[in-house]
């Protein structure tokens, strides 16, 4: 068994509803089980233009699949939940990114890990930290350094996870 880490966002539709679709959809997943998912946290969108703010979360898997496998497996829960490609950095219904997988590094451009962009983020590093405080980074940063040299700003926490019913609670 692999433990992997994904983050979640969502700003257009009904962001709640399609982050609970979609982690009931990850834990469905061949081979795939959802150990744990942060709060939800509610964060101003940084990318071009005006957008509404995002939800984020961050669940911890265990898995089967291998990397290419799963990050497949979550592409097609963006497509199945309707996610609409348009801008890059654009707003969305879904992103789901595979942030880590074990120690695993690879920089190939369709499958990049760890996620490269996400230790500068709070909307990814604080729920990851909720969920695994003592998580050490395939570089061997733990992850409350990166923490720590985030900026606590655009960023509140709001729903808790409910692990029995797989879902996050209104
Ligand atoms: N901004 C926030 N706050 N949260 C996101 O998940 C997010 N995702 C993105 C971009 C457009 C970079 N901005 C975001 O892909």
């Amino acid at each position: 068994m692999n433990t992997a880490y994904v983050a979640l966002g969502a700003n257009l539709g009904k962001p709640l509803d399609q982050l609970n679709q979609a982690i009931t959809l990850v834990n469905k997943l061949s081979d795939t089980t959802v150990v744990a998912a942060a709060s939800i946290y509610q964060s101003v969108a940084i990318g071009p233009g005006e957008q509404p703010d995002y939800l984020n979360s961050a669940a911890q898997i265990v898995t089967e699949l291998n990397p290419s496998e799963l990050l497949a497996a979550l592409h097609a829960i963006e497509d199945a939940l309707g996610r609409v490609r348009t801008v890059h950095w654009g707003e969305r219904t879904l992103d789901l990114d595979l942030l880590l997988y074990e120690n695993y590094i690879s920089t190939a451009p369709i499958l990049t890990v760890p996620h490269p962009r996400m230790n500068g983020r709070n909307f990814v590093i604080y729920p990851l930290l909720e969920i695994a405080p003592t998580l050490v980074l395939p570089n061997g940063e733990s992850i409350k350094t990166v923490a720590q040299k985030l900026v606590n700003k655009g960023i509140q926490r709001k729903n808790s996870f409910n692990p029995q019913r797989m879902q996050w609670i209104n």
